[in-house]
């Protein structure tokens, strides 16, 4: 009897042994000793590209799409007036010139270009144009992203990406923006974090509609990627020597404790649904199941965002409520709860490089709001990235989270995102130590 349980527990062991190491070997978690690496040997050629991100509805201010909406009903902290960029965008361009940028990527809002299905607002279009112009005059490459989480509350409520029939009103919206500006705009990215727009909208529900159904995500995560390639060979119909692609949050799922397997697979699981799908749709021109030819190849280049890495185990959360985020002893938490892990944006860099094309890191940055991490955060970041380079990686640009402090959805105004500080009664922007720091690694 004995020899049976002694037996039965070592094959458990060997079992739980061997899918250790097997997933090990395909899914390495390094994590360095930052004291014996000199941030400052850093090197950036001139040719790389320097910017910040914003993105409409966290900036703008008093718009009325399926964000302010969401806000209204479930009594989250209002965007309000943001930072009131429609009105002070010639300022906030200056702080772009200030900083020496040569990039930057923001969003078109298309509730202010079409509030009413077919009525379309010739004024807002000529704002972005006019934004477009002062960005060419400084020097400045813009970036346009034409959907960052939000859009028409008409939109919203037939159904948005959740219905494949609204697809062709989406590409309307997008041939309408790449007409009136992309005689002067190269880059565009179609759809922002498709990932975490499908997620927090219909898993978590913490993003409208508020959903909490898995079976809608699938549906929305393979619109998106059907919108995306839509859009895409449209954009490139029209002007072929245009550069498009998505931006694309590559976020790490490691498991919690390394030697149980359930972690491990878990682990996997979530890599997949949140990067793999993605990657092999524009590989493959398959997602989940679905064939999508016209995703195929529909990137010039890949828009990554990077933030952080996730511990995965068996109880995992299901809602942001109940979210704490795990962290190794040894990581630094970030104000938003998740940890600071720098070495995984060489993970996420190895992870779209297979797409084939160049990188534009369009995100990275991390809520902080008294500036004690941000420059520390930036340098671990900025290193990463410049070894990667030397690595041979194909890196363009970095764009900066962001600019100044934003609504950060869910989160309202208290994440701080900023190089810029923001003042929300005064509206007066003061630029913080770590926008310094930037701008001096710029300088160099
Ligand atoms: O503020 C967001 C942004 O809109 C999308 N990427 C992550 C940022 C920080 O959470």
């Amino acid at each position: 009897m004995w020899l049976w349980v002694i037996s039965i527990l070592s094959a458990l062991l060997a079992l739980n042994l061997g899918l250790v190491l097997f997933f090990r070997n395909r899914h390495p978690e390094p994590h360095y000793n930052w004291d014996d690496i000199d941030l400052d040997s850093m090197s950036f050629s001139n040719k790389f590209l320097w910017g910040t991100a914003t993105a409409a509805h966290q900036v703008e201010g008093n718009l009325s799409n399926n964000w302010s909406d969401f806000e209204e009903k479930k009594g989250l902290e209002k965007s309000g007036s943001a930072c009131d960029y429609w009105n002070r965008w010639k300022d906030d361009f200056q702080m772009l010139s200030d900083l020496g940028l040569s990039s930057y990527r923001f969003s078109i809002e298309w509730s202010r270009l079409e509030p009413e299905e077919g009525e379309w607002n010739s004024e807002a279009m000529d704002e972005y144009s006019a934004m477009i112009d002062n960005l060419i005059e400084r020097d400045i490459r813009p970036v346009v992203t034409l959907h960052h989480f939000s859009h028409p509350i008409w939109w919203e409520q037939k159904g948005g990406f959740t219905n494949q029939n609204n697809i062709p009103s989406f590409v309307n919206y997008c041939s309408r923006v790449f007409e009136a500006l992309s005689d002067r705009v190269e880059v565009w990215c179609t759809i922002n974090e498709p990932t975490v727009f499908s997620t927090m909208g219909y898993t978590l529900g913490q993003f409208p509609p508020g959903k909490r159904s898995i079976r809608l995500t699938m549906k929305v995560m393979k619109n998106l990627m059907r919108a995306h390639g839509t859009v895409y060979h449209l954009l490139k119909e029209k002007r072929p020597s245009a550069r498009i692609g998505v931006a694309k949050n590559v976020t790490l799922f490691d498991p919690l404790n390394r030697w149980s397997p359930i972690d491990w697979i878990v682990a996997r699981i979530l890599d997949y649904l949140w990067n793999g799908a993605w990657r092999k749709g524009i590989m493959k021109g398959k997602m989940l199941g679905a064939k999508i030819p016209q995703a195929k190849n529909s990137v010039d280049f890949i828009g990554l965002n990077y933030y952080t890495h996730f511990l995965t185990g068996l109880f995992m959360p299901t809602s942001t409520e109940e979210l704490e985020f795990a962290k190794r002893k040894h990581e630094i938490t970030t104000e938003f709860g998740y940890p600071m892990y720098a070495e995984g944006f060489q993970r996420a860099i190895e992870f779209v490089s297979p797409l084939s094309v160049p990188i534009e890191i369009t995100e990275n940055g991390v809520a902080d709001s008294d500036d004690s991490l941000r420059p520390l955060h930036l340098k671990r970041h900025l290193w990463i990235v410049s070894q990667a380079i030397k690595n041979g990686y194909d890196i363009q640009s970095y764009h900066h989270w962001s600019l100044m402090d934003n609504f950060e959805w869910a989160e309202g105004y208290k994440m701080r995102f900023g190089l810029y500080e923001v003042d929300f009664q005064t509206q007066e922007r003061t630029l913080r130590s770590s926008g310094e720091l930037f701008s001096s690694i710029i300088a160099h």
